[in-house]
């Protein structure tokens, strides 16, 4: 059976993508600090794909206005950039504020809205400046307060322009990465010290938005979370408990402290267990936390989580991580895309809304990252140089899809945004999996929409797109 219907989306849907400074600005000549990504690549250049740094990434900072054409083109009405803190302030993240900094992004955030895009700003996306990192980076209540007055300072500056703003791209990333799973600078693997900056991360959101509420602007601010929805192998009673527990440590970690103000208890009574709570809180901290929450909520989501109880011993030498209660599932015939090692799953768009909308009050949210990176696209090429990227577009329609559903059944999404708007440098894999919707050829930085980038603008033009929704099963 097959019964296609045009799904459509609420009026003025936010239509766009997002990216992030360090992933596409490039270094430019506005004067920036060294960021972490930077000192890690002069220090170990082996851990980047094909030791590509993030010097000149996609050259946005000379580019912007052809990139802001690009973004007409494939459907933009909105864009999330993050506002790097190393440009912002040169001296090592604090001191005088940039003035070419400053120029540079009223320059970028006016010439979107001459162009109808709106503005989503986002102040932090992984991008430490290095030295403050030597002084503790998320670890110091000092580094809480250089980002507090860089905050204010871009709600200063930039507070007519931006239409939403966001304190944190993923705050759990830095910690997964820095942390426990060795995959950001500088590489530590120590859970305690991971939950200090995890605690002072989100102190941090917290008293940016407390500043934020003194400008009275007529935007909103929040965050961008990474959440994936957790499922058991089995219902069997052990697999649930460790899929509890898994979603204790990804999802609701920063998901209710950052959103409702107040920690999970049994999150906290499993820390306290096994002694790793952050040593330096105060209860005025936690009155700030819970008097600042986020006003708006972006979810990131790429692929579900599936778990199952452990099935051998801990050993009990080994440094104390998540995993010491549960394995990761790799589910019989589950789909992936090969190329990320992520596993594809469109429902699970479904599943992470109708929470939101059931535990987290329905709070205003959109989709603020969902993408499909591939490597090798060249393959796809047509003779005219353009990548037929139809898995793109049915990656992007399938989960779009389920989103129309979750609307439909009550969730309170405003928008989608791909990952990505032109191929970016990522973390570690620099330029090897592509995202956009636009192709770079990196030598030369030319830029070609993909057949995705049309589509993208069909579906934008017309708000929907029509579909078989015999193929929904929820
Ligand atoms: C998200 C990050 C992005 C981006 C994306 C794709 O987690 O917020 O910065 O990188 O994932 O992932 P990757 O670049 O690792 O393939």
């Amino acid at each position: 059976m097959s019964t296609i219907k045009k799904l459509s989306f609420p009026e003025n849907f936010w239509w766009g993508s997002a990216w992030s400074a360090e992933q596409a600005e490039g270094r430019g000549e506005t004067g920036k600090a060294e960021t972490v990504w930077e000192r890690w690549y002069k220090e170990q250049p082996n851990r980047f794909y094909q030791r590509i740094s993030s010097e000149i990434t996609t050259d946005h900072i000379h580019r912007y206005k052809e990139d802001i054409q690009l973004m007409k083109q494939t459907g933009h009405n909105s864009f999330r950039v993050s506002i790097s803190w190393a440009r912002m302030f040169p001296q090592d993240g604090v001191g005088e504020v940039n003035p070419q900094a400053i120029a540079f992004y009223r320059d970028l955030f006016t010439e979107m809205n001459k162009n109808g895009i709106k503005v989503f700003a986002n102040l932090y996306h992984f991008d430490m400046p290095a030295k403050l990192q030597d002084q503790g980076g998320w670890e110091s209540r000092d580094v809480v307060e250089a980002y507090v007055h860089f905050a204010k300072t871009c709600f200063e500056e930039f507070g007519d322009l931006v239409f939403h703003w966001f304190t944190f791209n993923e705050p759990l990333g830095p910690i997964l990465g820095s942390y426990l799973e060795d995959f950001h600078y500088p590489n530590l693997v120590d859970f305690k010290r991971g939950s200090q900056a995890a605690f002072f991360t989100i102190l941090a959101h917290a008293k940016a938005i407390e500043v934020f509420k003194t400008y009275n602007l007529s935007s909103k601010i929040g965050v961008i979370l990474n959440l994936s929805p957790t499922f058991p192998r089995s219902n069997n009673s052990a697999d649930v408990k460790a899929a509890e527990i898994a979603d204790l440590f990804y999802t609701r970690s920063f998901l209710d402290p950052m959103v409702k103000g107040n920690f999970p208890p049994k999150l906290v009574e499993l820390l306290t267990e096994y002694d790793q709570l952050p040593l330096d809180f105060t209860q005025e901290d936690l009155a700030t936390i819970q008097a600042n929450t986020a006003q708006i909520l972006g979810l990131n989501y790429y692929e579900p989580r599936r778990v199952k109880a452990r099935l051998t011993a801990i050993n009990p030498e080994s440094p104390f991580l998540p995993e010491w209660f549960f394995e990761n599932h790799v589910m019989p015939g589950r789909r992936m895309n090969e190329y990320r090692g992520w596993e594809i799953y469109e429902k699970g768009i479904y599943d992470l809304c109708m929470d939101i909308k059931n535990n987290y009050g329905n709070i205003e949210a959109f989709i603020s990252e969902n993408g499909m990176g591939v490597a090798n696209e060249e393959r796809f090429m047509d003779e005219d140089g353009q990548v037929i990227d139809e898995y793109r577009i049915e990656f992007i329609r399938d989960h779009l899809a389920y989103l129309w559903k979750a609307i439909d059944d009550g969730c309170n999404i405003k928008g989608y945004h791909l990952w990505t708007f032109i191929d970016c440098w990522s973390w570690i894999n620099s330029y090897k999996n592509r995202y956009g919707l636009v192709s770079l050829d990196l030598p030369t930085q030319k830029r070609t929409i993909k057949k995705s980038g049309e589509f993208y603008k069909k579906l934008s033009d017309e708000n929907g797109f029509n579909y078989d929704i015999d193929l929904l099963v929820l």
